[in-house]
């Protein structure tokens, strides 16, 4: 499907194709009405007076949905989404919600693969074992009756022969907005309630932060809540140096809401107060300020930590090191100091030996140490630069850094973990709990840091090293996954769908027909946000959102918490997963758990009922705000306001981490190579550093199929972005279908010769759904066609102390692709066959 025009596409999918296709049907079997309630195909198919009086039937109130890059309000007739009036800096992936969850690539009902389903009602006869087949077979329409069925009766025989402990449940990803419907705490819930389940810990997003930063100053929820806010950094930062930019296409989302978009406001305002910007970066547009106030500094990527180690060494060698901060808030100085001026290595970590490693001139770097100490500065690191081997080391070095520089906990100074990533940064809002879904207690100890997947399923029993400890992989016989998707987040795709195929059972809740749902043994249908009522609520955004339904849950989907509620009962658990409340009941027992903690503070919320009339309630008229400014109390009072470190101060150098003895992860920020990266041996045969960032028209994998990310797409694969001179050196030309790839895979994409990519870079956006030749074959040969790079990357971890997700850490080479380009699949459904006695 090379581009799809998505009205004509709909009204072909609804009109015309129920009737060729018995698999898809968004006509409601009973009625043969459409149930897509308030949407304008809905009002399209009614008789114009029903129209009207349907419009006058309409409550007068707004009614609004949240998501995660923001909120939006129904107009009165339901047909389309307006972001709200409030927000100064809409994103622009809202408003084509109500086209993109009406995709035909809905899953209309529970559905079993084929070999599964015969194991599970004993039928066998088919060769082999069905385990291998997962992806490439038919899957069967079930009754929910019988889905549940087997599903409770897989977790009893699992729980029953192997113990919870067999039970994967980590079942990461992002999901849906909405505190009560929100998949990950319902399946945690669940899971808690028949006893637990072998859980992760930390994100892909920041795993080796997650795991240092406690070492060194903070846990990472801390640190972000207390990032400047903006206010601040436009009264006071002068020198903004970035490490990976500042992009507010990802400042776009924010976990749970983005409702009031700041990013782009507010690198114009501090633009506008003389604020300089200096970026280095692999690539020109990812700071969004004001084209003139921003410089731009092209630097290989993974080597950013030379640099901050050669500023810092820039600093003390001239003196201006800050030795009072130094010496009465920090520990550890002069073992670092040390190491950069080569007391251990003989190496002398200087501007000239960055230069070599960086290819940033060394001059540029001595003359930005003396304009660092010379004002308010502040260094930010994107979350990118730990998704890295050692990706410890950048978010340290930034620290120690700023450190030196002295200005941590002075307004608009310090270091930043990170503007960009996320709304949240730079929030002038309280931090406020918010209404929150308990998950109960888990009964299996056993866990793993999160990107550990692929080793967990094919190293049971082996152990491993993290973050001090030696932990040991479980031996997992179920998978259970809600609100994720692995086939769009993990590296090296072609490992996984090996590994993929061991354990015995996989269930899966998913939306679409995506490539996790296909992966799995059996499927069932989930509805949207848009299709349920809920609150809408993330940390120190301004409001608290009633959620209401928009449109009618394709097919027979239900919602993950009725679901749950089901398996429960059958599994005897449901006083304890339901607590005897309905989905409406548990919302008002959520929103009045959170206003009586606040009534507590002193502040009065609405009851439910006025909130949910009201539809949105403004916590900034409510909650008391305040500048704020990172870590202002410990610096004015070390003593009184000590950091939860061993020491109570910033740990520039860790005895906890040294202790560890981790040769990849030492006791102070180091210089360690990459396997991976522009100055490694394997660059001569793989010679381009492949950046996977976050999409700015999706997020992740989700709305790939919806109108924003299709119109980015060309000859409907995902654009890679090259330099012209990498291009010409391979006879590229702008548009051409290419094959990028490495000894672990392959992919298809379409060339975008791009002069804001540096030489020696490639990159290649997340989140094209993961669309091989042969779903469900892991081998390097096995070309994707769309533009996954997670075929590409290399799946280890960060290093032995934070484990994280090492993404951008991959070398690629790439060529045009000359052959006849195989047809895309990935918005196609899978083989369906009709339950018996339905469809
Ligand atoms: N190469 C590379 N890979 C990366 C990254 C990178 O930088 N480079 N970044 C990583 C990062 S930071 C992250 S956070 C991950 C993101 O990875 P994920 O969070 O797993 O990605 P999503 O596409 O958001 O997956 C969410 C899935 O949940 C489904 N879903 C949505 N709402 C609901 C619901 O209410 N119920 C149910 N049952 N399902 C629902 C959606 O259809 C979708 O398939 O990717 C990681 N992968
Ligand atoms: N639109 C949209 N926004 C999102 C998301 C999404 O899917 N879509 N995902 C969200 C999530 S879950 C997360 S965790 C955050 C992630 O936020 P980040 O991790 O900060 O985001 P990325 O886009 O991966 O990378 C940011 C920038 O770092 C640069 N970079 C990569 N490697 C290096 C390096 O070695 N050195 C330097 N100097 N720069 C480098 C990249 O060029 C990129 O422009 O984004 C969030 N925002
Ligand atoms: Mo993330």
């Amino acid at each position: 499907m090379p581009f799809i025009d998505w009205r004509r596409f709909i009204w072909r999918r609804v009109f015309i194709d129920p009737y060729i296709d018995p698999y898809f049907s968004y006509i409601d079997k009973a009625g043969g009405t459409i149930t897509l309630a308030g949407s304008h195909l809905a009002v399209a198919a009614m008789p114009a007076h029903h129209a009207r009086q349907k419009k006058k039937e309409m409550p007068a109130q707004t009614r609004y949905t949240a998501s995660h890059w923001g909120l939006y309000a129904a107009s009165a007739d339901g047909r389309t989404l307006q972001p709200h009036a409030g927000d100064p800096y809409p994103s622009l992936l809202g408003q084509d919600m109500l086209a993109a969850y009406r995709s035909p690539l809905r899953i209309q009902r529970p559905a079993a693969r084929a070999g599964w389903l015969a194991r599970m009602r004993g039928e066998g006869g088919s060769a082999g074992d069905d385990r291998e087949r997962r992806g490439s077979e038919a899957f069967v329409e079930l009754e929910w009756e019988e889905a549940l069925d087997l599903a409770a009766h897989e977790l009893q025989r699992v729980r029953k022969h192997h113990g919870n402990a067999a039970i994967f449940g980590g079942s990461y990803g992002w999901a849906s907005a909405g505190r009560f419907h929100h998949a990950q705490s319902q399946v945690h819930r669940f899971l808690n309630s028949i006893g637990g389940y072998v859980r992760h810990v930390d994100s892909y997003s920041l795993g080796a932060g997650r795991a240092l930063l406690p070492h060194l100053v903070m846990p990472m929820d801390e640190l972000m809540a207390q990032h400047h806010d903006w206010n601040v950094l436009a009264a006071h930062t002068r020198l903004f140096v970035a490490f990976g930019g500042v992009p507010a296409k990802n400042a776009q989302v924010g976990a749970s809401g983005a409702f009031e978009h700041r990013c782009r406001p507010g690198l114009a305002a501090l633009a506008a107060k003389g604020c300089r910007f200096v970026n280095f970066s692999p690539v020109a547009d990812n700071l969004d300020a004001p084209a003139e106030a921003v410089e731009w500094i092209p630097i290989r990527p993974n080597s950013d930590t030379a640099v901050m180690l050669a500023l810092a060494h820039g600093l003390i060698a001239a003196g201006r090191h800050d030795a009072a901060f130094l010496a009465s808030h920090c520990v550890g100085f002069e073992r670092w100091r040390d190491y950069l001026f080569g007391a251990d290595d003989g190496i002398v970590k200087d501007a000239d030996w960055a230069a070599d490693l960086s290819g940033v001139p060394a001059e540029r770097l001595r003359r930005l140490a003396q304009e660092m100490a010379a004002q308010r500065t502040l260094i930010n690191c994107a979350w990118a630069l730990q998704r890295a081997e050692h990706g410890e080391q950048p978010f340290w070095a930034s620290i120690a850094l700023a450190a030196v520089l002295g200005q941590i906990g002075l307004p608009g100074g310090g270091f930043a973990l990170a503007y960009g990533p996320l709304n949240l940064m730079g929030s002038p809002h309280a931090r406020v709990p918010g209404p929150t879904l308990a998950q109960g207690r888990n009964g299996v100890g056993a866990y793993i840091p999160v990107a550990r997947l692929t080793d967990m399923l094919e190293q049971p029993g082996e152990a491993f090293d993290y973050n001090g400890q030696r932990l040991v992989y479980p031996d997992i016989r179920l998978v259970y996954w809600a609100g994720g998707n692995p086939f769009h987040h993990h590296q090296d795709l072609n490992r996984l769908v090996r590994a993929w195929k061991r354990p015995q059972t996989i269930i899966v809740h998913e939306q679409f027909w995506n490539a996790h749902a296909r992966m799995a043994d059996l499927v069932l249908p989930a509805t949207a946000a848009l299709e349920r009522d809920d609150i809408g609520f993330s940390t120190r955004e301004r409001h608290v959102v009633a959620m209401s339904r928009l449109a009618e849950p394709p097919g027979e989907a239900r919602d993950d918490y009725a679901i749950f509620a089901a398996l429960a009962r059958r599994l005897g658990t449901d006083a304890v997963f339901t607590e005897g409340r309905d989905a409406a009941e548990w919302l008002r027992h959520l929103y009045t758990e959170a206003a009586a903690k606040a009534e507590l503070r002193g502040s009065r919320w609405p009851d439910y009922d006025a909130f949910r009339a009201a539809g949105l309630l403004d916590l900034a008229a409510l909650e008391p705000q305040a500048p704020v400014v990172m870590l202002a109390a410990f610096r004015a009072d070390p003593a009184a306001h000590p950091l939860p470190t061993p020491s109570g101060r910033i740990e520039i150098h860790s005895a906890t981490i040294a202790g560890f003895g981790y040769a990849d992860c030492p006791g102070h920020p180091v210089w360690r190579e990459p396997r991976e990266w522009l100055g490694a041996p394997a660059a001569a045969e793989f010679p381009l550093h492949l950046i996977s960032d976050q999409p700015v028209a999706r997020l992740h994998s989700q709305l790939d199929h919806g109108p924003a990310s299709q119109a980015r797409k060309l000859h409907g694969r995902e654009p890679a972005h090259l330099n012209p001179a990498d291009a010409a050196a391979r006879g590229i030309g702008d548009g051409d279908l290419l094959r990028i790839h490495n000894r672990r895979g392959a992919c298809l994409a379409s060339a975008r010769l791009d002069p804001a990519v540096m030489p020696g870079v490639l990159r290649l956006s997340t989140g094209a759904w993961y669309d091989p030749l042969r779903l469900g074959e892991g081998d390097a040969a096995n070309l994707e066609k769309h533009g996954n790079p997670n075929v590409l990357t290399r799946d280890i971890g960060s290093s032995r102390l934070g484990q994280g997700c090492a993404a951008h850490s991959c070398l690629v080479e790439v060529e045009r692709y000359l052959g006849e380009a195989p047809p895309l699949s990935a918005h196609t459904l899978p083989r369906l066959i009709p339950a018996a006695g339905t469809g």
